[in-house]
C-alpha cells in the first residue's frame, strides 16, 4: 500500500470513530471544612454529574483553603488552572459589577425573597454577566444572613459600631458598607480572621451563623449582634477556559448537576444554621438584638456610591418589585 492510500485509510477510520471525551475529575475549591454545606453540596453535585455522564466526569473538592483563599482560587479559575470554585459573591464584586447587587445591604426582605429572585431570570442574568470575565456562573448557594460580632464590647446600637475595627471580605463594597456603619473596615482573607480576633488586630468581624461557628470565631468574639445586614449568597463558578473545551452535552450535564445540588444545599443549610446557633450558644456566645432599622437607614451612601449604573439600578428595582 502506498503512503497516500495508507493516509486515506487512517483518515477514514478516524472519521468514523465517534468523538469520545476523556473522563475528567474536575478540581473545585472551597475555604470551608468538610461537612460544611457548600462542601457537601459540591460533592453531591459530583455524584449527580457522574450519573448524568455515565461516569465520565466527576468533581474533587479541595476544601479548607488548601488551594488558597477565595481571591486566589478565583484567579486560578479564570486562567483555567482550576476548573471550579465555590466562593462567596463578595470577592466577585470588584470583578463583575452585577454581583454587587445581591450583596447590597438589606436588599432582600427574607430568605424566601432571596431564593425567588436568585432562582429566576434576575439570578440568571447576574450569573451570565460574569462570562466576559472568564467565569461560567453555574448556581448560587445560600449563605444566610450576615451579622456583626465583636470580642470585647457588644454592639447594641449603630453608635456602638463607631470606630470599631471590623474585618470585611476583600471587596470595595464591603469596605463602604462597614464605613457607612461608622466602623473602621479592615479587608482580610477569611483564614486570617480567627488570629486577628484573638490578638486584637481587629475588634470584630461579620458573618452568618455556620461560619461563625465552624471557624470557631465564637470562642474569641462572643458578642453576636443580630444585624442581618446582608443576605449575599455563595456562587459556584466554572472556568470559561475549561468550559470552552467541553462539548455541549457535557456542559449541559454540568449545569444540570449544579442546579440539582441547590435544593440539597438549602436543606443542609437550614439544618446547619440551627445547629451552629446551638453550638455557639453552648460555647458562650451571646446573641444580641439590635435596632435593625437604624443600621438599614445608615446604608443610603452605599447605594448612592455603588448603584449608579442604570443597569444596576434597574436590577435593584426589579428585586425590590419581586414579590
Ligand atoms: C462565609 C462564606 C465564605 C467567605 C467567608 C468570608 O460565609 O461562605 O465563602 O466569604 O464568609 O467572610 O470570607
Amino acid at each position: 500500500m502506498n503512503i497516500k492510500k495508507t493516509l486515506f485509510a487512517v483518515g477514514a477510520v478516524l472519521a468514523m470513530t465517534p468523538m469520545v471525551s476523556m473522563a475528567t475529575e474536575f478540581r473545585s475549591s472551597d475555604i470551608h471544612p468538610d461537612g460544611y454545606p457548600t462542601v457537601d453540596a459540591v460533592k453531591f453535585m459530583s455524584e449527580r454529574l457522574k450519573v448524568l455522564t455515565n461516569g465520565r466526569h466527576s468533581i474533587k473538592v479541595f476544601n479548607n483553603s488548601s488551594l488558597g483563599n477565595e481571591k486566589d482560587t478565583i484567579e486560578q479559575t479564570k486562567i483555567g488552572a482550576l476548573a471550579m470554585t465555590r466562593v462567596n459573591i463578595a470577592p466577585m464584586n470588584n470583578i463583575c459589577a452585577e454581583t454587587q447587587v445581591p450583596t447590597m445591604p438589606f436588599l432582600f426582605r427574607s430568605t424566601a425573597h432571596m431564593r425567588t429572585v436568585l432562582d429566576g431570570a434576575i439570578g440568571e442574568e447576574i450569573l451570565a454577566s460574569c462570562a466576559p470575565q472568564g467565569f461560567i456562573g453555574l448556581a448560587y448557594y445560600d449563605s444566610g444572613a450576615r451579622s456583626l460580632y465583636t470580642a470585647k464590647k457588644p454592639i447594641r446600637t449603630l453608635a456602638d459600631a463607631k470606630g470599631m475595627k471590623i474585618r470585611v471580605q476583600q471587596s470595595d463594597l464591603w469596605v463602604a458598607l462597614l464605613e457607612a456603619m461608622g466602623a473602621n473596615a479592615t479587608p482580610m482573607p477569611y483564614g486570617e480572621v480567627y488570629t486577628a480576633l484573638k490578638t486584637g488586630l481587629v475588634d470584630g468581624a461579620e458573618n452568618n451563623y455556620p461560619s461563625y461557628e465552624s471557624s470557631r470565631h465564637f470562642e474569641v468574639a462572643k458578642y453576636y449582634s443580630v444585624t442581618e445586614h446582608s443576605l449575599a449568597p455563595e456562587m459556584l463558578l466554572f472556568s470559561k477556559r475549561t468550559w470552552d473545551t467541553l462539548n455541549a452535552e457535557d456542559q449541559k450535564a454540568i449545569r444540570q448537576a449544579a442546579k440539582e445540588s441547590v435544593p440539597y444545599m438549602r436543606k443542609l443549610w437550614d439544618e446547619r444554621e440551627a445547629k451552629s446557633k446551638a453550638i455557639a450558644l453552648a460555647g458562650g456566645a451571646q446573641f444580641i438584638e439590635v435596632d435593625k432599622a437604624s443600621f438599614q437607614n445608615a446604608m443610603k451612601p452605599v447605594y448612592d456610591k455603588f448603584i449608579v449604573d442604570p443597569k444596576l439600578k434597574s436590577l435593584v428595582k426589579r428585586i425590590q418589585d419581586t414579590k
